[in-house]
């Protein structure tokens, strides 16, 4: 492989170019060639002066997250900066695109730093449940006072250049252009000779007055607002650090809480889920070079909560809807979400005055399919009945162009069956957003027995372009997502039947990690919704349809949850929070007492092992049909439409964690009790539980 780092000498200026494609990520080859470029400046008489930039559209990304958990390779990235901090040459950075990460600590161990403005610019390690570990806490709080300094590292988030500008980390922001020129004017115009070599690591002046009380005030509110996470108060102790010890033991102790947070499972989690999400836009079986159907114009059909959050999705991406719904007041309400939203986005200042009307410009309304049939993609968002869906792909059959994608939104019906209304399967797929669909990142696509390779990239790569979360999935009952929270519904309630409260339960659900418990988000969605479909599952004869219980009982009583101000919790005016209602637990002991049930006491543990061990026995099921096609795409499936903790990496990494074989155990053992076929285990989880392996070793 070529050097990823070079070096050339114009005039009196040295120029080290990292050259490392996707994203210039500072691996071993580029940490021992900038180590060597480094010193041919130094080496060479010629050079006053060192501009290190890089080429591609991404300054860098920072360290190389592949190389993490393996051993480590000299030069460290703390040794490459520790050499730059000391270069007896002045050093500038040119950034642009993006510095993250270790593609910050690098620069500020250079001597100046300027940016192309939109350069984004942070330390996001965070994330990915570490803390900047090669001196970025001990050089940015330098830069920028210990404060600020924290709210970067603790949130994760970047800053553009101008801001970065403000806060002193850069030197000088240029509006346009190329950073290397950007970098060899800041020379000119500052004189190569009144550079200096003065390293940030000797800086104090920022930090020399640090009040103590933003440490207790970073850890309180840490400790309130993200309570299970690992690393976000080892950043705290970190930056801390910077201003109780000088800069060589500070940076002692960032070292050795950093491998504290790369020890942690927490690390391995969200280093799995930032993979995951990268790993499921890539479909082993689409030919390479499949070509992509052409995308500006959709057609959504429904303008209920979710056709107007779908028809947003476009508009935000700029993309032109026509939104259709034949009843001419649903239309009506469907714009005015559509205005209230965007108008609401303005307002909070997350866009413009005129990009909030530009996007609601965007969405045109019609009351008849016969407005689509120019649009390339029509996504259906009706309710869920067969029989009207079929009407309706047998009329856009009859109205839409040859080649333009057909999708339904439906989360629960077959869209082989909805295909076959028309007489162009191949050109029928399903696109399922979740609730709110301008918001939740997750798509659900499809793939229909019939749907077409080149349809299949198209709706992947459509994702994409309007900033969700893609997961390619096979036609069944629920999907993944729906089908596996359908076990976990069936647990909870099975639980509260024995004998837990339904506060129990979402406890230790909220314990694990979820954002809200199983009730809490039923209560949310609305029971009756639940109550339909159970409903409908028993008439269809469903082998998974779960028997009449005292959920029903609720939903009969019109308890429907937040809509309704009551349902499994009872709420008050304005307030979402979910409260025990006396009314519920009498209603759960009359059940019990009808049902000869005798309530006992359910310890948490079991909770948690029945609730997850039952999505992850069928998340097996799915792997095993090819419903989905890896158990990545499962978990990302669950952290982008389910909350699921992405510390935790999603539940099949989770499971992997546990351990199949424990997993498996505590399978039989609820068969035996229970003679369920439900807690039978899945002949894959068998095969992979008794061979000692995982699901990530499929
Ligand atoms: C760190 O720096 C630790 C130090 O403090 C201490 C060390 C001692 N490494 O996202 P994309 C891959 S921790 C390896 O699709 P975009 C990515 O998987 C690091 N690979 O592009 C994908 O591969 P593939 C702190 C990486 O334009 C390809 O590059 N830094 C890395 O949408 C393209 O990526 C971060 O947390 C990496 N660091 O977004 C930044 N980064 O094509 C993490 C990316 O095989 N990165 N890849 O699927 C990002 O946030 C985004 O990738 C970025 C570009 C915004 C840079």
């Amino acid at each position: 492989m070529d050097n990823p780092v070079s070096f050339e000498r114009r005039a009196r200026i040295g120029i080290i170019t990292i050259d490392s494609p996707p994203v210039n990520a500072l691996g071993h080859a580029v940490r021992v060639g900038l180590v060597a470029a480094l010193e041919e400046a130094g080496r060479d008489p010629q050079v006053e002066a060192i501009v290190l930039n890089s080429a591609g559209r991404i300054f860098t990304a920072g360290a190389d997250i592949r190389e993490f958990g393996k051993p480590s390779q000299a030069p460290t990235l703390p040794e490459v900066i520790a050499a730059f901090d000391r270069s007896a040459k002045p050093i500038v950075a040119a950034l642009h695109g993006t510095a993250l990460g270790g593609g910050l600590e690098l620069p500020m161990g250079c001597h100046y730093r300027v940016a192309l403005a939109g350069t984004k610019i942070g330390l996001p390690e965070v994330k990915l449940g570490l803390l900047p570990g090669a001196g970025g806490t001990q050089r940015l709080p330098r830069l920028t006072g210990a404060e600020r300094a924290l709210d970067m590292i603790v949130t994760g988030n970047p800053v553009e250049a101008a801001e970065a500008l403000e806060l002193g980390i850069v030197d000088a922001v240029y509006p346009d252009g190329i950073a290397l020129d950007a970098a060899l004017d800041f020379i000119e115009k500052t004189g190569v000779d009144k550079l200096t070599a003065t390293p940030v690591s000797s800086r104090t002046d920022r930090i020399a007055n640090t009040d103590p009380a933003v440490f207790a005030a970073a850890r309180a509110k840490l400790a309130k607002e993200k309570p299970n996470l690992f690393s976000p108060q080892r950043c705290v102790d970190a930056v801390e650090a910077a201003v109780q010890f000088p800069f060589t033991e500070g940076l002692a102790r960032e070292r050795a809480l950093f491998q504290e947070c790369m020890a942690s499972p927490q690390r391995a989690g969200l280093i799995h889920a930032f993979f995951g999400e990268r790993e499921v836009a890539k479909i082993p079986s689409l030919p390479a070079g499949t070509p992509l159907r052409k995308v500006e114009k959709v057609g959504v059909i429904g303008a209920g909560t979710m056709g107007s959050g779908i028809a947003m999705c476009f508009a935000s991406a700029g993309i032109p809807v026509t939104l259709v719904d034949a009843k001419p007041e649903a239309l009506q309400a469907g714009l005015a979400n559509v205005r209230r939203t965007y108008e609401g986005n303005a307002k909070k200042g997350r866009i413009s005055a005129e990009e909030a009307e530009r996007r609601i410009a965007l969405v045109q309304p019609a009351e008849s399919v016969d407005a689509l049939s120019d649009a390339d993609l029509v996504i259906e968002a009706v309710f869920e009945d067969m029989e009207l869906k079929k009407k309706i792909f047998a009329a856009l059959d009859r109205v839409c162009k040859q080649g333009a994608i057909l999708a339904t939104n439906t989360s629960t019906l077959d869209v082989d069956a909805i295909a076959e209304a028309t007489s162009r399967p191949q050109d029928v797929c399903g696109m399922h957003f979740f609730s709110p669909a301008n918001i939740m990142r997750l798509l659900e696509n499809v793939r229909g027995e019939k749907t077409s390779d080149d349809v299949i990239a198209t709706i992947m790569d459509v994702a994409r372009r309007i900033g969700k979360v893609g997961v390619l999935v096979g036609v069944c009952y629920g999907f993944v997502g729906n089908r596996m929270l359908h076990q976990r519904g069936r647990e909870a309630m099975s639980l509260v039947e024995e004998g837990a409260a339904p506060e129990q339960v979402d406890a230790v659900l909220k314990g694990f990690g979820f954002p809200m418990g199983h009730f809490a988000m039923s209560d949310l969605a609305g029971v009756d919704v639940g109550w339909r479909i159970r409903q409908e599952r028993r008439k269809a004869g469903a082998p998974d349809a779960i028997a009449p219980n005292w959920l029903d009982r609720i939903a009969e009583l019109g308890r429907y949850g937040q809509k309704t101000g009551a349902g499994i919790y009872r709420y008050e005016q304005g307030d979402r929070t979910p409260r025990p209602d006396p009314e519920v637990a009498k209603i759960l002991e009359d059940y019990r007492r009808e049902a000869g049930i005798a309530p006992r006491p359910i310890d948490d543990q079991e909770i948690l092992e029945r609730c997850l061990y039952a999505m992850v026995n069928e998340g097996a099921r799915i792997l095993e049909e090819g419903v989905a096609l890896r158990a990545v795409d499962i978990d990302v499936i669950w952290l982008h439409g389910y909350g699921f903790p992405a510390y935790r990496g999603g539940p099949m990494f989770w499971a992997d964690q546990v351990g199949l074989g424990k997993i498996h155990d505590t399978l039989v053992a609820l068969h035996d009790k229970t003679g369920e076929p439900h807690w039978k285990p899945s002949p894959l989880l068998e095969r992979l539980a008794k061979a000692g392996q995982t699901f990530a070793s499929l």
